[in-house]
């Protein structure tokens, strides 16, 4: 219960979760193993995991960002959104039955791995205005790390969460919220250890904090698949799928002859 006031008064809740220290650290060891190639390696720190990434974004950027998606969409990543600790705080927080709105995403963030800025380091923003799916819709954000007090954490306005979809402008992360409409005062840093997960409403104010070294963190939300009113709204989310069928349309001609040899090795692959 004492979650539910906090998270009512605040907008966010920072909260110890059963086993996700263990997965965080399955997550950065295959990441490690993504990025070296698939040569077997193990998670040794953070910034040899940094300098791995910052090779790789050298070598070639379009590839760098694929080996992120292939690795935030790996069962290991997707697992934060079913740990039972995660599953048991959405409920506590109002959300009766959680339903993804998209599956977890990745932040990366470190200066020499930067593409965009605009997008990299968000603004004072609503998580709302790209969603808009249930009211009481919830965002976890999980850093890989221990998050101190200027590690590119995020900021948020205590209580900003209750004054409902504040006015925005288009920004080149999206969309920002309206100048005359920031809260008052100082955003809160969220300091967070390896294993906390932080919780908030999809209307809390709350932006990227732009000092660090090197941040991972990993990030989803929650509509409830119970709330009337969004049912009444046919479960509308503004998130949407896209498919790419024009992109490498060159592969169908190398497929018969890559896929009798990719099932003769599969079958003839010694088993360990
Ligand atoms: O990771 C970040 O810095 C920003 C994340 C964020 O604002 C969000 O997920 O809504």
């Amino acid at each position: 219960m004492a979650s539910t006031r906090e998270f009512c008064e605040n907008g966010f809740v920072v909260k110890d979760i059963f086993g996700c220290t263990e997965l965080i650290q399955e997550c950065l060891d295959k990441l490690t193993l993504i990025a070296s190639r698939g040569l077997e390696r193990k998670f040794s720190n953070l910034s040899n995991l940094g300098d791995l990434l910052v090779s790789c974004f050298n070598e070639d950027k379009e590839s760098y960002v694929g080996l992120l998606k292939a690795f935030a969409n790996s069962p290991t990543v997707q697992n934060f959104a079913s740990l039972p600790g995660v599953i048991a705080l959405a409920r506590e927080l109002g959300v009766n039955e959680p339903s993804l709105v998209t599956p977890p995403i990745l932040h990366v963030v470190k200066d020499e791995l930067i593409l965009n800025r605009e997008k990299v380091f968000t603004p004072a923003h609503q998580d709302v205005v790209s969603t808009r799916g249930s009211i009481g819709q919830l965002v976890f954000w999980i850093p890989l790390h221990s998050i101190e007090n200027s590690n590119y954490g995020i900021e948020a306005w205590p209580g900003s969460h209750i004054l409902g979809e504040l006015p925005s402008t288009t920004s080149g992360f999206g969309h920002t919220v309206s100048k005359d409409f920031i809260p008052d005062g100082n955003p809160a840093y969220l300091e967070m250890n390896v294993g906390q997960v932080v919780a908030f409403s999809q209307y809390l104010v709350h932006q990227t904090h732009t000092e660090g070294k090197f941040r991972l963190a990993v990030s989803f939300r929650f509509n409830d698949a119970l709330d009337t009113e969004w049912a009444k709204r046919k479960y509308f989310c503004a998130f949407d799928r896209t498919t790419n069928v024009n992109e490498y349309n060159d592969a169908r001609e190398r497929a018969p002859k890559q896929s009798k040899d990719y099932f003769r090795n599969l079958a003839t692959r010694p088993t360990n």
